[in-house]
C-alpha cells in the first residue's frame, strides 16, 4: 500500500530498549534534487534538533510554489501514463493524443510516465517499482488523477487504485467523460450516459468494487455520486428504459429524414476525425454559428443547415460527432442512432486536417470507421483542410497525388474548388467530376 504520508520517522532501540539513532525521509520538491526524497539519519536521539511540522510546512509551500497552481484543485491534475509493448512512434504519438484529450477536458497535465515492457504486468499493468516512482511524482505536483493510455481491465483498476488511493481511469473513460460534459440535447444526453452504463456494467462485480471511483468519472458528471449504489440489475433496467426513449428519438428522426428526402433534397455529410474543422466548414460554407473550438469533441450533437447552390439548386449539408482511434465501443454502439444519419448522405465529405503530423493514420481511422458502419459505398469527397497552416507546394502536391481538394475552412475564398466539386458530382454525375488544376490554383 502507497500512502501520501507527509513524513516517516524510524527510532531504532537497541535490545535493552535504548532509543539510538533516528532516521526521517520525506519527499522533495522536484526542482530539489534528482531523486524526489531525502532521508536525514541523527546519530543519536538525544541531539535530535529538528522542527518536523515546521520542516513539513516548508516542503508544503516549496511543493506548491513550483509544482501547483493554486487556483486549480487537485483532481484537475492529471499523470499520464503509458506501458508500451512495441514501437515508441505509434506510442508516443497515442500519448501525445491522451494529453490533447485531458487538456480538452480541463485537465491539467502534470507529467507524462512511460513504462515499456515485454508484457504489461497482469496484476497492476505497470511495474511496481514505476508505479511507485508514479506515485511519487503525484504526490510532488499535486495530480490527483492518473490517466493511462492503456485500457485496463477491471481487476487492474481494482488493484491500483486499492493499492495507491489515487483515482485511476483509462483512455476509454476518459472520452467517455469528455462526451458527458458535452452532450446538450436529450438524445445526446441519454447516449452518453447509455454509454457508460455499457461501460460499466462489466465492471460491476455483485458486490463491492471499487465502483465509487468508476461512477464518479473524473468529476461527478454522468452516472455519477448519486448512483453509487446502483447494482447490476438497475444498470441493466436503466439501459433497457434508455434505450426505449432513444428509440423514440430515432423514430422522430426517421420520419424528419423522410420528409426530408420526399422532398428530394440532396443531403452531403461531413465526417472526419475529431478536431479537423468540420463545424468550421459547415459554418463558413453556410453562414452559420455551429460551435467550433480548439478541443476534442467539441460536436456531439448533429446539426444540419441548408447550403445554396447558383441555379436555385441546394443541399441539406450535415455535421456529426468526430472520430478518434480506438473509439470505445459502448460509444460507437451508443451513437448508433447519430451515426445513422449518415445512411441517408448522398455524399460524404470527408474532412481531414492536413496540419496535423497525425494526418495519415487520421485518415485511416476515419476510413476504417466508415467500414463499420457500412458507409463505403456513400461517394466521398477528401477535403485536405487547414491548408493555411502547410506550404503551398505542400497542398498541391495533397491535391494532385491524393485524390483531394486542399480547403481553409476559415476562408471562403478557398472554398470554390471544393463547391465546385460538389456541384459536379450532384448534378453532372457522369461529366468529370475532378476540378481542373487550374480552379485549384485560382
Ligand atoms: N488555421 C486553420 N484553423 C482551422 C481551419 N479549420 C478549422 N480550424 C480550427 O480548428 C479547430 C477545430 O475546428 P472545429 O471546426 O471545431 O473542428 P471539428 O472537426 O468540428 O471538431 P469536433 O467537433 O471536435 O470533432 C478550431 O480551433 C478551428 O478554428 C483552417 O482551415 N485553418
Ligand atoms: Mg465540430
Amino acid at each position: 500500500m502507497l500512502l501520501g504520508l507527509d513524513m516517516m520517522v524510524t527510532v531504532r532501540v537497541d535490545p535493552e530498549g535504548i532509543p539510538g539513532p533516528i532516521d526521517y525521509a520525506h519527499i522533495l520538491p522536484s526542482n530539489v534534487g534528482d531523486r524526489g526524497w531525502d532521508i536525514t539519519t541523527v546519530p543519536d536521539s538525544g541531539r535530535l534538533n529538528a522542527d518536523f511540522l515546521e520542516l513539513i510546512r516548508a516542503i508544503e509551500d516549496e511543493l506548491s510554489r513550483t509544482d501547483r497552481r493554486p487556483t486549480l484543485e487537485r483532481k484537475d491534475r492529471a499523470l499520464l501514463a503509458a506501458v508500451v509493448t512495441g514501437p515508441s512512434g505509434p506510442a508516443k504519438e497515442s500519448l501525445n493524443e491522451l494529453r490533447a484529450l485531458a487538456i480538452s477536458n480541463d485537465l491539467e497535465v502534470a507529467g507524462v510516465l512511460v513504462q515499456r515492457l515485454k508484457r504489461p504486468d497482469p496484476h497492476f499493468f505497470i511495474g511496481k517499482g514505476k508505479l511507485s516512482e508514479l506515485v511519487l511524482k503525484c504526490t510532488q505536483t499535486g495530480a490527483g488523477l492518473l490517466i493511462f493510455d492503456n485500457e485496463l481491465t477491471p481487476n487492474q483498476i481494482r488493484s491500483l487504485t486499492d493499492y495507491t488511493d489515487l483515482r485511476i481511469i483509462d483512455r476509454s473513460q476518459l472520452i467517455l467523460d469528455i462526451f458527458a460534459r458535452r452532450a446538450v440535447t436529450r438524445e445526446g444526453k441519454i447516449q452518453v450516459e447509455l454509454a457508460q452504463l455499457k461501460y460499466l456494467l462489466p465492471r460491476l462485480a455483485e458486490k463491492n468494487t471499487a465502483m465509487s471511483r468508476l461512477t464518479g468519472g473524473i468529476g461527478a458528471r454522468g452516472p455519477g455520486e448519486t448512483k453509487l449504489e446502483i447494482n447490476r440489475r438497475r444498470a441493466r433496467e436503466r439501459i433497457i428504459n434508455l434505450n426505449r426513449e432513444l428509440e423514440k428519438i430515432r423514430q422522430q428522426r426517421q420520419d424528419r429524414r423522410r420528409l426530408r428526402n420526399s422532398r428530394r433534397v440532396p443531403v452531403i455529410s461531413i465526417v472526419g476525425y475529431t478536431n479537423a474543422g468540420k463545424s468550421t466548414l459547415l459554418n463558413t460554407l453556410t453562414n452559420s454559428s455551429v460551435g467550433a473550438k480548439n478541443r476534442l469533441f467539441e460536436t456531439l450533437d448533429p446539426s444540419s443547415r441548408r447550403l445554396r447552390f447558383p441555379r436555385e439548386r441546394e443541399v441539406i449539408i450535415t455535421d456529426t460527432v468526430g472520430f478518434i482511434r480506438a473509439l470505445p465501443k459502448s460509444l460507437m454502439e451508443a451513437f448508433a442512432a447519430t451515426l445513422e444519419e449518415l445512411h441517408d448522405a448522398d455524399l460524404l465529405l470527408h474532412v481531414v486536417d492536413a496540419a496535423n503530423p497525425r494526418m495519415e493514420e487520421q485518415i485511416k481511422t476515419v476510413e476504417e470507421i466508415l467500414l463499420q458502419l457500412d458507409l463505403k459505398d456513400i461517394p466521398c469527397i477528401t477535403a485536405f483542410n487547414k491548408a493555411d497552416l502547410i506550404p503551398p507546394e505542400e497542398a498541391i502536391s495533397l491535391s494532385r497525388f491524393r485524390d483531394g481538394v486542399p480547403i481553409s475552412a476559415v476562408d471562403r475564398t478557398t472554398l470554390a474548388p471544393l463547391l465546385a466539386r460538389i456541384e459536379n458530382f450532384l448534378w453532372n454525375q457522369g461529366d468529370q467530376d475532378a476540378p481542373t488544376q487550374k480552379e485549384i490554383d485560382r
